[in-house]
């Protein structure tokens, strides 16, 4: 410090410096956080409520692609891309409009399928990147009701189906659209020409649909954009969807997918393009929470939309295990379907829902409303908590019966089996933590969960980091 500086000036240099980065800082955030400038955090919170607590969520990706089933040419690794990762043209690729009837399509179905599983909302695509609408659109004619032998609004009669089983039903729209004579820019292996083509007029297009999606079809509870990635949008296209949105409907939840900066494409995120309401992450769980809400999509096989050669399933197990994870780390799972041309999931994922919602039905209570984990690490498993609860989510059975817990010192007034709580189980503590005692074999295949009930809500956080 200079020479000839008391104290006080000091002080008073201090003062003035930490109220100028104070003010600097707030003309920063209004200006990052326009859209959601006129929310108060209580009311944000209040409108993401209902998605917080419901944690399991149905995505659905369904289309023409559906017919194709996956293979083109011999080749057996394409889905919902084929378009562009087999290069049809797209007047081609219209084509198969006139085949899409999917007679077996039963919407009541569908949604007691999510539902049974446990899953509280449904993401399906309204529109994928091929252009193609699941809903009328009086907007274009390539959708079901135009285009199709089908003739049937499949949104609205999902629509309605949703709002009997009281399931929560939200959209992909795609903002990236290979059929819109206006979109830009086209593949490079395409012949269409670029001349006439206006971009603005797309976005146009697209909100019109927007409108149509959030009029037509109720309430909805999340608008899922993807395909933002191309040069022709950017930030401040996404601040005004993000805006049109909710001037349409004031309560809907918004994913990050409508800006520029996200996790998860290498090389592109950019925490200030960053906009929407929660994280996208794909096909890959985050090692430890993000600090603000999040989803992992994923797929029970290796495609969004129906292949009807990919047999690589994820087990029962690992799918339970990793909505466990996900939720422990505060984040909800929205896991894939692809139904087939018919109208039908596949079989196996049938399946592995009808596992998935058995053990929800008797677990279920460790998953919804709760919050990440107040451990840091468990070595044999998860943990959730809510209210006066803990959950302990055991992926790995301890041989010698007796089940650690470290860093536990609070006294719990009971501890049980969720699938048996009738029986308490013992605990001690010690120095380090508590220790359980537990039957020999592990009650159940996939994770067996022990409930731990405290008289207030457990203020473990300062004793266990
Ligand atoms: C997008 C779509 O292109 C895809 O067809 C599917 O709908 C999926 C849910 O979303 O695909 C992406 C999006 C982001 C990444 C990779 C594929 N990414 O971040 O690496």
């Amino acid at each position: 410090m200079g020479k000839g500086m008391s104290p006080k000036i000091i002080l008073r240099a201090i003062c003035i410096l930490v109220l100028l980065t104070g003010f600097m800082m707030c003309t920063h955030s209004n200006e990052q956080e326009n859209q959601t400038a006129v929310e108060t955090q209580e009311q944000h919170d209040q409108r993401m409520s209902w998605w917080r607590d419901a944690r399991f969520g149905m995505f659905i990706h369904w289309g023409l692609y559906a017919i194709p089933a996956g293979e083109w040419e011999g080749e057996i690794n394409h889905a919902e891309w084929i378009l562009t990762t087999a290069q049809i043209p797209v007047k081609e690729y219209e084509n198969f409009a006139k085949e899409f009837n999917p007679a077996q399509f039963n919407a009541q179905q569908w949604v007691n399928t999510a539902k049974n599983a446990g899953m509280k909302y449904i993401v399906i695509t309204s529109k994928h990147h091929d252009g193609f609408c699941l809903f009328d659109s009086k907007l274009t004619d390539y959708d079901v009701v135009d285009a199709t032998p089908f003739k049937r609004d499949i949104l609205k009669e999902l629509s309605e189906e949703c709002y009997n089983q009281g399931i929560k039903l939200c959209f992909y729209h795609s903002i990236m659209d290979w059929h819109h004579p206006d979109y830009l820019p086209r593949r490079k292996w395409e012949s269409r020409s670029e001349e006439g083509a206006d971009f603005d007029r797309y976005v146009q297009h697209m909100k019109g649909q927007v409108k149509e999606l959030l009029t037509n079809y109720g309430e909805i509870g999340v608008l899922w954009f993807d395909g933002e990635w191309e040069d022709t949008w950017n930030r401040e296209r996404g601040i005004d969807l993000y805006d049109y949105v909710r001037s349409l409907q004031p309560s809907i939840i918004i994913n990050n997918r409508v800006g520029k900066g996200r996790e998860g494409m290498a090389g592109t995120y950019d925490p200030e393009q960053a906009l929407g309401d929660f994280g996208t992450p794909e096909q890959e769980i985050p090692s430890t929470g993000l600090g603000y809400d999040w989803e992992t999509c994923m797929t029970m096989n290796d495609h969004w939309g129906y292949n009807k050669h990919d047999d690589n399933w994820k087990s029962n197990k690992d799918l339970i295990q990793k909505l466990v994870d996900i939720v422990s780390k505060g984040g909800n799972f929205l896991l894939n379907v692809g139904p087939t041309a018919e109208g039908l999931f596949p079989e196996p994922s049938i399946k592995r829902l009808n596992a998935i919602g058995k053990w929800m039905e008797v677990n279920g209570e460790s998953i919804y409303g709760t919050s990440a984990s107040l451990f840091s690490d468990l070595k044999w498993g998860r943990s959730t908590t809510k209210g006066c609860k803990v959950y302990l989510h055991v992926f790995e059975w301890p041989e010698n019966r007796t089940l650690e817990v470290p860093g536990l010192k609070e006294r719990a007034d009971s501890v049980y089996l969720l699938q048996n709580p009738e029986a308490s189980l013992t605990i001690e503590y010690n120095d380090t933590g508590a220790l359980i005692q537990v039957p020999e074999d592990a009650p159940d295949p996939y994770v067996s969960v022990i409930a731990l009930k405290f008289a207030t809500t457990p203020g473990l956080l300062g004793t266990l980091h």
